[in-house]
């Protein structure tokens, strides 16, 4: 098995009817803790919707970024980390030499056509060693990896409906972007867009 070093792009990673199950659990996610639009430290709001499951989720306003129990909008506690994402996170950190992985938050990001994420570190998280296992599900999107600074030199990945990145090691924390969907390339969600979940353990 791989050192717990690198960073990972699996493709074709999860097959239809896997999809299809983190689908369904991700819409039962979001039945009680509603895709809200936070607005970052700047004011400006982020041009994506999103919401959490698990113990912690992230969250942004005025005051920073953070993480938290409660929805900010609804102020319940995110919803537990559904069993199937659960499970296919801590497999998939094993697989990739990552045997400790406890999924404390699970971040589901919605895309629609023309909305992305710029260039960015993740570094809410208290643990930066920790893996971090993202799942892609609908349509197929432009996703970007730097280094550690962020004028390094980036790659370009096309991210498809199935596949899986893991960013382990040093690449946990490596600038990254995701630079938008390429419409009607996936049937998975019927109003399209694509969905990315990320689970990590923050803490
Ligand atoms: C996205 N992903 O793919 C945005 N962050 O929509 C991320 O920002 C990300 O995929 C940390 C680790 C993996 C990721
Ligand atoms: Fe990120």
């Amino acid at each position: 098995m791989p050192a717990n070093k690198d960073f990972f792009l699996l493709k074709s990673k999860l097959t239809k009817v896997t999809q299809q199950e983190v689908l369904a659990a991700a819409r039962t996610v979001v039945r009680s803790a509603p895709l809200f639009r936070p607005s970052m430290p700047s004011g400006q709001s982020f041009n994506y919707s999103m919401t959490n499951c698990g113990d912690l989720g992230w969250v942004a306003d005025r005051s920073g970024y953070r993480y938290q129990q409660y929805h900010p909008e609804t102020r319940k506690r995110f919803p537990p980390m559904p069993q199937v994402i659960r499970e296919l996170a801590i497999s998939l950190a094993k697989e990739t030499g990552n045997d400790d992985f406890y999924p404390e938050s699970c971040l589901i990001n919605l895309y629609r056509k023309g909305e992305k994420l710029g260039l960015h570190q993740d570094n809410t998280e208290e643990n930066k060693n920790a893996p971090i296992i993202s799942i892609s599900l609908g349509d197929s999107g432009i996703f970007i990896l730097g280094g550690l600074m962020r004028t390094d030199e980036t790659k370009q990945y096309i991210v498809q409906s199935g596949d899986i990145i893991v960013m382990g090691g040093e690449s946990r924390n490596f600038f990254h972007a995701f630079k938008g969907t390429v419409p009607n390339t996936s049937n998975l969600l019927k109003d399209g867009g694509r969905l990315n979940l990320t689970i990590r353990q923050v803490n």
